[in-house]
């Protein structure tokens, strides 16, 4: 057996549980050939990511609070010290309160809105700018997770939509610093997906069943789906790209009336 990912290595960021769209990368990675390292934010998420590492052979568990400097520059000391070089981080890791995420956007606190942009967007050049030492002269790859509540009004989407356009902009000035070392950087807009992250948000199932009605596929994306694409974003099959947005989402962004 022998996979388009056999020799490199991959860090993930942003597994919560089994249902996790970073949960659906590492496997599609995995299942390439990439020897993963994860990272887990608290104490709580320790036990369910290292009992999930565990499914894949091979992998690596460290903490990291994505707000806590010294924990990215430890996170990477770690991975350094596990794989000696990294290809390939997936960035899949956002926060809002849960109070920002309905209501009126114009309401949301400074204190909402920094914390949102702090992990949501600032995290991933946060990351990359640690990532570098070690992708240097390997074809590094650079993907994170982003929503089309970035472009266009998506009710209750609020302080994310304005966080996932900071990330969608560091995607394109990252792609153009690192472009001269070799490492692409992009972006993947996902449909809705059933996650952790979606529990509870007011609207969820509505927001799903106008997807599922609207999209030229008729149907929800799944984040298998969306980690096939991180895998092919993660090979040298998409060498040509960076700097880009692509869409897993049944074709819903192209749609108008
Ligand atoms: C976060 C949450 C980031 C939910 C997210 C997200 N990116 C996409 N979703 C799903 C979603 C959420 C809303 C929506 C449509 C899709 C939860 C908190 C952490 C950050 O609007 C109806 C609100």
């Amino acid at each position: 057996m022998s996979g388009f990912l056999e020799g490199r290595t991959g860090l993930v960021v942003g597994v919560a549980n089994k249902r996790s769209i970073a949960w659906a990368c590492a496997q599609a990675l995995h299942a390439q050939g990439m020897r993963l390292a994860f990272s887990f934010a608290n104490d709580r998420l320790e036990k369910t990511v290292r009992k999930l590492a565990d499914e894949l052979e091979g992998s690596v568990c460290f903490p990291c609070d994505v707000t806590q400097p010294e924990e990215i520059d430890a996170l990477f000391a770690s991975v350094g010290d596990a794989f000696g070089l990294l290809d390939t981080l997936v960035h899949a890791v956002a926060f809002a309160k849960r109070e920002e995420l309905a209501g009126n956007f114009f309401e949301t606190s400074k204190d909402g809105y920094m914390l949102a942009h702090e992990v949501s967007a600032y995290s991933l050049t946060a990351m990359a700018r640690r990532a570098l030492p070690l992708m240097e002269g390997r074809p590094g790859s650079i993907v994170t997770l982003t929503y089309i509540g970035s472009e266009r009004v998506v009710k209750n989407y609020n302080v994310m939509g304005i966080a996932k356009a900071a990330l969608e902009a560091s995607v394109r000035y990252l792609a153009y610093d690192l472009g001269p070392r070799g490492i692409r950087v992009n972006a993947i807009s996902a449909g809705p997906i059933r996650t952790v992250s979606a529990q509870g948000v007011e609207g969820f199932s509505e927001v799903l069943d106008h997807i599922a009605g609207m999209a030229p596929l008729r149907r929800n994306v799944t984040a298998e789906e969306v980690g096939d694409v991180a895998a092919f974003l993660a090979s040298d099959m998409s060498r040509g790209v960076t700097g880009a947005t692509m869409y897993v989402d049944a074709g819903y962004n192209i749609m108008g009336v």
